[in-house]
């Protein structure tokens, strides 16, 4: 199919946009107020970073924040999502203010809006005040109320110019890998931690979006949820029904108080004694209308049975020798996007979606001014046809962000993944569009904005 073709199967309303997230790209790490996150610690903590690296300058996108807007602005997207960093608005997380962290968000979103651009932010993109983590982090209930407050003080001076605002960025992130492998800030092992941050996250979304609706009831509210896309590792029974209770696990743990107001019945009979105390009050408040959902794709899981594991007794497996994978060793599969938007509204009663994160990390090489990229651009162009796929078939998807803007601190990987658009040398700090960039702006270019797409 032709860019032209697939540019053309978008509606004219149809947002496309970049993505970043404030601790990947900003560094000014303790500038004007900002106090540490528990990124900040524990990528400082030695062997829990590759390469040791830190936050502390990454992308300097605080002090380049007008320039970077301008690279936005020149690929041609309608819209900019980037998240807001809680130490820097209330560095200590509950108590004093900080102005001077406000006022980077004003100047960002005036810049924003000034050239012509959507603001999508993301109140949580993982970095948790640190002082919060030493009253429990997400362990403890009191950081959701805490949340919900840090929500309120956005929305009340930022809220004339958010248009759409999501509060958390892929909870299961922050509580599985975060809590449960240790792979992520805080770096805790424990099942018990990892249930009760989960809870303590969809609480937190739930008291942040009726705080938010009560300063600012025009703003829409979303959440953006990483769903893994599973398939059974076989056609045999015992895989398919571990691939029910891997998804229940994943999954589950997250929708089903959402949008059903519960904790999926399997994980609660297995896990009942490690899970916290949960009320029904807590689950009204967490089941919130929301106006959109925005879901992160990068690749599908493969899952088997395993009963020498705890519940849920199933793991996944990797795809066979030669499947295509990215630099991430992630399988590249554009069908699993497809599936699981279609599995996710067969289930749930869903909002509008917004694909608010898809891209890959590949081995890219500055050289003379250029950086070749064909894999990402194939990845893109596939992602993007499934996306079309979706709408055309009547799934109600109104946007699709590009993961990332530029090459960024991709967590415990450090600045060893570039999942950019834009190169970034992190000794020069020099910005270069690859030629994923350039395919995507022409790509944009070729919609057809006058309302009758060509098919
Ligand atoms: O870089 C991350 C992002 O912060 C959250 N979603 C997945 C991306 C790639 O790993």
């Amino acid at each position: 199919m032709s860019d032209l073709t697939l540019a053309r199967r978008f509606p004219p309303e149809f947002v496309f946009g970049v993505a970043t997230a404030a601790f990947q790209i900003e560094g000014a790490a303790s500038e004007d107020g900002r106090k540490p996150s528990i990124w900040d610690a524990f990528s400082h903590m030695p062997g829990r970073v590759e390469n040791g690296d830190t936050g502390d300058v990454a992308c300097d996108h605080y002090h380049r924040m007008e320039s970077d807007l301008d690279l936005i602005a020149s690929l041609g997207v309608d819209a900019y999502r980037f998240s807001i960093a809680w130490p820097r608005v209330i560095p200590e997380g509950r108590g004093a203010i900080n102005d001077k962290g406000l006022d980077f968000y004003e100047r960002l979103l005036d810049g924003i809006l000034a050239r012509g651009l959507k603001p999508f932010a993301t109140l949580y993109h993982w970095d948790l005040p640190l002082e919060l983590q030493g009253r429990g982090g997400w362990t403890s209930r009191e950081t959701a109320h805490a949340f919900a407050v840090y929500a309120e003080v956005v929305a009340k001076r930022l809220g004339d110019r958010l248009s759409s605002v999501a509060t958390l960025n892929e909870p299961w992130c922050s509580s599985f890998l975060g809590h449960f492998t240790g792979e992520h800030a805080p770096g805790e092992r424990n099942l018990s931690a990892f249930l009760a941050s989960a809870h303590t996250l969809n609480l937190a979304h739930g008291l942040a979006v009726q705080a938010m609706r009560a300063v600012r009831p025009d703003t829409a509210y979303g959440i953006v949820l990483n769903a893994k896309s599973l398939h059974p590792a076989s056609a045999g029974a015992a895989d398919i029904a571990a691939t029910g209770r891997f998804d229940a696990f994943h999954n589950g743990l997250f929708f089903e108080p959402l949008f059903n107001g519960r904790y999926p019945d399997g994980v609660s009979e297995a896990l009942g004694s490690a899970m916290p105390a949960v009320t029904s009050e807590d689950l009204a408040v967490i089941r919130q209308p929301l106006d959109f959902l925005g879901i992160n794709y990068y690749t599908p899981e493969h899952v088997a049975a395993d009963p020498s594991l705890a519940y849920p007794a199933a793991r996944a497996v990797p795809p066979p020798l030669g499947t295509p994978v990215t630099d991430m060793g992630w399988e590249i599969d554009a069908g699993g996007l497809s599936h699981l938007i279609r599995q996710l509204r067969s289930r749930y009663a869903l909002p509008p979606i917004y694909i608010t994160e898809n891209g890959g990390a590949f081995r890219d090489a500055c050289a003379d001014g250029a950086v070749h990229d064909p894999e990402r651009v194939a990845y893109l162009r596939d992602h993007l046809s499934a996306v079309a796929d979706l709408v055309e078939g009547g799934s109600d998807v109104r946007g699709y962000f590009a993961w990332s803007l530029m090459d960024n601190f991709e967590w415990a990987w450090g600045y060893a993944k570039r999942f950019g658009l834009v190169h970034v040398d992190y000794a020069s700090q020099e910005r270069t569009i690859k030629d994923s960039g350039h395919w995507y702006r022409d790509l944009i270019g070729l919609r057809d904005r006058s309302g009758d797409a060509a098919a």
